[in-house]
């Protein structure tokens, strides 16, 4: 396949004149929003020849989610809406760091590894979050994809998970429209469907924490997913109260103080949103693919109902929802190192349903989920989602014909569920399905289990590279004494705190982070500051 001379010309425009060095990371490239404008080009290049490779769609997303305001990022999504398959990653990392000279030199080389004939026209779906800077990275994409003869199907500013149900859609018209309204209506049109066969909602005489309430409070980041509700609000105001706030429509600046980063890092109620006691909020982050809930009580304390909370509720739904069906799939969860001990302990001892640790990053997690009929995955922070193989979609499907009520709607909460990525409106709706399901205030949910005292804290090192880890990230390897000295700690000054700590180098940022967990709130920061001694 020959480059047509548009690579060479553009390439001149974007041109690479920068000492800095690019990773394709568990976040695709994500950095100061400055530095982007050739690797989004670039991008655009590589997205083009996936999609010759795949004959298929394939998803640009521009975004750099939870991260400040001035930065920003990029990934690509493969054709079934799931994060672009590892072996690509290197290519991208490739043509993100070679100068202009070696540019047609990289490509030429991809199109010879991966078999890339010139007989299909690329196809990419691009999507971009509210940033300032997102503009002008999107042209550098189009650019990029147009260099190599490629078509642009622009989403507009949507949130990162609505990108990948468009890719999935673009590929799999089974699985819904592939428009921006066509996932609006498909979510609202569920989420009523399930709403409307539910009991009736208590009046909310009652706070939210002792009793189901369609009052709920929702903090956009200052984002993307704050513009998504306010069209989707209206239309299903029936079923739930929504009062947006920092919702993105240029008063605040994004993920300031506010959104589901936030919100989790520092357990707190985010700035924006009035702090009621009695009353329930819902945070998602800059690109609405993560969501954690926050309530106060009527005492005015805070409590936080994280990514761990949600996976709990939504494994001890499902399960209870096959039994009653009679449908025997084996049902999973899958979560990483952070998530909190009292968490994986319920739904190993309580729910006895089967736990798996997965490294950090939705691939992995996702990849791990597959293993099961269905696979529940979160990561504390509030991504994740739900899971069905394709003979739990037929039983369910089967099921729902007959006359089961819990086949049926089963059968609904699958298609209110996005199974290509964590989807911040997709779980809050099906969290809002489950708790009035069960009639259940905050406090019933949060009731499920108690959370260890825990903290992350972060570390700044010379070098984050010399550290590494094995067992999902659990143990460190490398510097080789550092793991020795960290046992030492918890067999000696920890003994009898119930501790757990463990030391991974981010994937996403140049930092180290440092996890405590233990019985009471000082051994956490005691653990905490000695084992960040021990890193710096
Ligand atoms: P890193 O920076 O590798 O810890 C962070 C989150 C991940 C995941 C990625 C991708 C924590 C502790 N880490 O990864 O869970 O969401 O960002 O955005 O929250
Ligand atoms: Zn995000």
């Amino acid at each position: 396949m020959e480059f047509r001379s548009d690579v060479i010309t553009c390439s001149g425009k974007y041109s690479n004149n920068q000492q800095k060095l690019f990773s394709y990371g568990t976040a695709g490239f994500r950095t100061k929003a400055d530095d982007l404008e050739t690797v989004l080009f670039r991008m655009g290049l590589l997205a083009a020849l996936r999609s010759k490779a795949k004959k298929a769609h394939i998803g640009l997303m521009i975004t750099a989610s939870h991260n400040p305001a001035c930065d920003n990022g990029v990934k690509l999504v493969d054709p079934y809406g799931e994060m672009m398959v590892e072996s690509w990653e290197a290519h991208a990392t490739h043509v993100a760091n070679a100068s202009d000279d070696e540019l047609a030199g990289v490509l030429h080389c991809i199109v010879t590894e991966e078999h890339i004939t010139a007989d299909h026209t690329a196809q990419v779906v691009i999507g971009r979050d509210t940033r300032p800077s997102s503009n002008t990275l999107h042209a550098a994409a189009v650019s990029g994809v147009e260099a190599l003869g490629g078509k642009v199907v622009d989403c507009g500013v949507v949130t990162t998970p609505l990108l990948h149900y468009r890719v999935r859609c673009a590929n799999d018209p089974s699985y819904g429209v592939a428009s921006n309204e066509g996932y609006t209506d498909k979510l609202v049109e569920t989420f009523l469907k399930l709403q409307s066969c539910a009991q009736p909602a208590t009046s909310c005489a009652q706070p939210a924490t002792s009793c189901y309430c369609q009052d709920l409070l929702f903090d956009g980041a200052n984002g993307v997913g704050g513009l998504q509700m306010a069209i989707m609000a209206p239309r299903i105001s029936q079923a739930l109260k929504l009062t947006i706030h920092n919702g993105g429509e240029g008063q605040g600046v994004l993920n300031y103080r506010c959104g589901a980063d936030f919100v989790k890092v520092s357990q707190s109620w985010p700035s924006g949103v009035p702090a009621t006691p009695g009353s329930r909020c819902v945070s998602v982050d800059g690109d609405a693919d993560r969501v954690v809930y926050s309530y106060i009580d009527e005492l005015g304390a805070y409590h936080l109902m994280d990514g761990d909370k949600i996976a709990t509720l939504v494994v001890g739904f499902l399960q209870e929802q096959l039994s009653e069906a009679g449908l025997a799939l084996r049902l999973g969860l899958v979560q990483t190192a952070y998530a909190n001990g009292a968490s994986t302990a319920y739904v190993n001892d309580s729910l006895k349903v089967p736990v798996g640790f997965a490294k950090t990053g939705v691939k992995h997690l996702h990849h791990m989920a597959l293993s099961f009929d269905i696979g529940v995955y979160f990561e504390a922070n509030g991504h994740g989602t739900v899971i069905f193989s394709d003979s739990a979609s037929a039983a369910i499907k089967e099921a729902a014909s007959t006359d089961s009520p819990a086949a049926r709607r089963l059968a609904a909460v699958k298609d209110l569920i996005n199974e290509t990525v964590g989807d911040a409106i997709s779980d809050l709706l099906l969290v809002e399905v489950i708790l009035r399901h069960r009639g259940w205030g905050m406090r019933d949910w949060d009731a499920q289990y108690h959370d260890m005292p825990n903290k992350l804290v972060t570390v700044r090192v010379a070098d984050r590279s010399v550290f590494e880890t094995t067992d999902a990230e659990r143990r460190c390897t490398q510097p080789a004494a550092l793991q020795p000295a960290i046992d030492d700690l918890l067999s000696t000054s920890f003994l009898h705190a119930r501790a757990r700590t463990f030391v991974r180098p981010s994937g996403t940022e140049d930092l180290v982070r440092v996890y405590a967990e233990a019985a009471t709130q000082s051994h956490v920061e005691e653990l905490a500051l000695q084992v960040s001694r021990l890193v710096f």
